[in-house]
């Protein structure tokens, strides 16, 4: 996160009289523009005063020495003239949506102004959908960071400053603001003056036992810094905010609902969350008829924009691959759902380098809601052959107690369970688990449900390890429907 605010040293008068109240015109490409100026009123709501800017403020496609993405040109007032943009046109919204922040947060220490102007950038994110992603964060450890209360004014960077130091410094200030808010009223940490050090210890020393603890860690130098803003479980919570919360800094998703613990952000209706490991989850609804149902996604995914969710229909044959094109707007995709078939959610491409998590939504035509779907933490299960639908409920919750033995005895497994009921043979491929209808009815005929539900999760633990032994799943499964020794009960003395 290479972002800086630049304060011009020498400005000619003339460019005074243009100082301004009303919302200052962008000059840049007109995308570039659009956002600059949904950025300022963002800024201008989430803030509720006007932004400090020259009438013009131009936007400048440059190569910034020191690598930075972006440069917010203040005067001394601390009036934006001018921004600097250096990464990709992609990037531009977010870098955008950061240096207009200085436009409201410019004076006092590089960490607090910097800070600030990350968590006045989320808020403008927050209210105004498809403005620009969160700012960036992929969850490093933040081992180059130094006291933040120690952060030099930009200018004065030496080469150790650079790179990894001054992006962990940046990423750190980010996550102190993002936990400071969590205890300070709206608005404290971006006044009209600027904030001092002074001024923000004497917040927090006023903030209760959590300002206590911001402060003990503040105080408490680099080491004691990093290990509080450290974001190991990567939903985007540090973990002195998770503390906090209340949330464990060690798991993703608390509470195991689905929604990982930085899901602060309001959801749309029926969204559901996306697991980052790929695998399917249940959209809620079922076609009554074919349809193209629009898939919307969004998240709090910082430095990423919306992740491509797609519709996969539960009808789709072992071999599947996705058949869908981009939506009109932004972070959408379209695709057909056909009739009666169970509309499932996925997220497209590999591994994302950032915190947080996505979640989406289908919209579309003729749909009602899904039986034959069921989604838990853990697994995913649906009913291919519709005729199983009935089976649906009642061997999600067998899974859940093998997924449960599983995890005792071998560790959990690397991603989520995703079992296909019905079709002409049982197979693995692409990490979901087909069982034939076949296979199905026999389970039923000789009440070897549980067996069956042992057997996908099995299959499903040995595939995700590379083992492709089929023989060796059906051993597993034998050996999770063992009642562990250990809870056995003793014979009771005579
Ligand atoms: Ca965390
Ligand atoms: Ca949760
Ligand atoms: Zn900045």
């Amino acid at each position: 996160m290479l972002y800086d605010v630049s304060r011009a040293m020498t400005l000619f008068l003339s460019i005074w009289s243009q100082v301004s109240l009303a919302a200052p015109h962008f000059l840049g490409s007109p995308a570039d523009e659009t956002v600059a100026r949904a950025a300022w009123d963002a800024a201008e709501a989430c803030t509720g005063r006007p932004g400090r800017a020259l009438r013009e403020i131009e936007l400048r496609y440059r190569t910034i020495p020191g690598g930075y993405l972006g440069v917010a040109h203040t005067t001394d007032e601390g009036q934006l003239f001018r921004i600097d943009l250096n990464t990709d046109p992609e990037r531009h919204r977010e870098v955008l949506v950061h240096e207009v922040a200085h436009a409201w947060v410019s004076e006092g220490p590089i960490a607090l102004v910097e800070g600030a102007a990350e968590l006045l950038g989320d808020c403008m994110v927050a209210r105004t959908p498809g403005l620009a992603t969160l700012q960036f964060d992929d969850g490093r450890l933040l081992t180059g960071l130094q006291d933040l209360r120690q952060w030099a004014l930009p200018g004065t960077h030496h080469t150790e400053s650079l790179g990894t130091i001054r992006t962990d410094a940046y990423i750190g200030a980010a996550r102190l603001m993002r936990t400071a808010s969590l205890v300070l009223p709206p608005g404290a940490l971006w006044p009209s003056d600027g904030l001092s050090w002074e001024g923000f210890e004497a917040q927090l020393k006023e903030a209760g036992p959590g300002g206590a603890k911001i402060l003990e860690a503040l105080e408490g130098g680099a080491a004691a810094q990093r290990e509080a803003l450290a974001d190991r479980d990567l939903d985007g919570v540090p973990a002195l905010a998770e503390a906090l919360l209340h949330t464990s800094d060690q798991a993703f998703d608390s509470d195991g609902d689905g929604w990982w613990d930085g899901a602060i952000l309001g959801t749309p209706p029926d969204s559901v969350a996306i697991p980052m490991d790929g695998s399917p989850v249940c959209s809620g609804w079922v076609p009554g008829q074919g349809t193209s149902v629009h898939v919307y996604s969004g998240g709090n995914l910082r430095g990423q924009d919306p992740p491509r969710v797609i519709a996969r229909p539960g009808s789709s044959e072992p071999g599947w691959r996705p058949t869908h094109r981009t939506g009109r707007s932004w972070g959408t995709t379209v695709s057909l759902a056909p009739t009666g078939a169970s509309i499932l959610l996925q997220l497209e491409g590999s591994a994302l380098n950032t915190t947080g998590a996505p979640w989406a939504r289908v919209l579309g035509d003729h749909l009602s809601p899904d039986p034959g779907c069921h989604t838990t933490p853990q697994a995913t299960l649906w009913a291919h052959d519709r005729g199983l639908v009935p089976l649906i409920k009642p061997l999600s919750a067998q899974v859940g107690e093998g997924i449960k033995r599983a995890t005792e005895r071998f560790g959990p497994a690397t991603t989520r369970v995703a079992i296909a009921l019905g079709g002409d043979h049982s197979t693995v491929e692409g990490h979901i688990v087909w069982l034939s209808t076949e296979e199905v009815r026999r389970a039923v005929a000789t009440d070897k449900l549980t067996e069956l539900a042992y057997l996908a999760v099995s299959l499903h633990h040995l595939w995700s390890r590379g083992e492709r032994d089929w023989r060796a799943g059906e051993a597993l499964a034998r050996s999770l429907a063992l009642e562990p020794r250990a809870s056995a009960p003793e014979p009771s003395p005579p």
